[in-house]
């Protein structure tokens, strides 16, 4: 079953990979970014909470995030595997992911680690022209990438794959299935 992690400094593509990886993989893809966004532009409670921490580049706090992914790896359809796409972002945030699949008999297979130099990074994010994607809070998220996320590959130790985020999409792609072994 595939139960797979993509971690990546912002910008990585690592939205862009798994909106094609969850379909070639049959899994659903769940993107902590992207259920943020929806509830800013729902105006829920959690998208109120969310929005000053994204807008300043910084992580969300982890009760929010956590308890929103343990809502979503609560629904049938991530009974069968999953993609997640930007959670876990910092060690806490690994251990209750640990301690979510653990209470269903279950633990991570793997972590898709993206490898993209940051001035590439830079011109993708500023070519994208997200609302946080602005000069400033761009470093920002980079710093908190470098000081919050990065210590995850070590964490993960093994169960890490990276691979060359830099190419097309296609050939990203294709480095992926192929380091998954799918
Ligand atoms: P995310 O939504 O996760 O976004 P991201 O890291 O900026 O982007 P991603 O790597 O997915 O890049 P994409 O495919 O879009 O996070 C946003 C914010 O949400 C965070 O800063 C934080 O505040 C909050 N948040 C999210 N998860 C959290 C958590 N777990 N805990 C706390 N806070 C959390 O690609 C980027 C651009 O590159 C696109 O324009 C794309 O078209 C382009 N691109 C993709 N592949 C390319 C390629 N091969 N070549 C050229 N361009 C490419």
């Amino acid at each position: 079953m595939v139960r797979l992690v993509l971690v990546g400094p912002p910008g990585a593509g690592k939205g862009t990979q798994a909106a094609v990886l969850s379909e070639q993989l049959a899994v659903p893809h769940i993107s902590t970014g992207d259920l943020f966004r929806a509830n800013i532009g729902n105006s829920t409670p959690l998208g109120q909470k969310a929005q000053s921490f994204m807008d300043a580049g910084e992580l969300v706090p982890d009760e929010v995030t956590n308890e929103m992914v343990r809502e979503r790896l609560a629904e049938s359809d991530a009974q069968q595997g999953f993609l997640l796409d930007g959670y876990p972002r910092n060690t806490a945030q690994a251990d209750v992911l640990a301690d979510i699949l653990a209470e269903n008999g279950t633990e991570l297979g793997a972590v898709l680690s993206f490898d993209v130099p940051e001035e590439e990074l830079v011109r993708r994010m500023l070519a994208r022209g997200r609302s946080d994607d602005t000069e400033d809070v761009i470093r920002r998220r980079l710093a908190v990438y470098r000081s919050e996320t990065e210590p995850l590959l070590q964490h993960y130790g093994e169960k890490v794959i990276t691979i060359d985020a830099v190419g097309s999409v296609e050939e990203i792609t294709a480095r992926a299935l192929d380091a998954l072994g799918a």
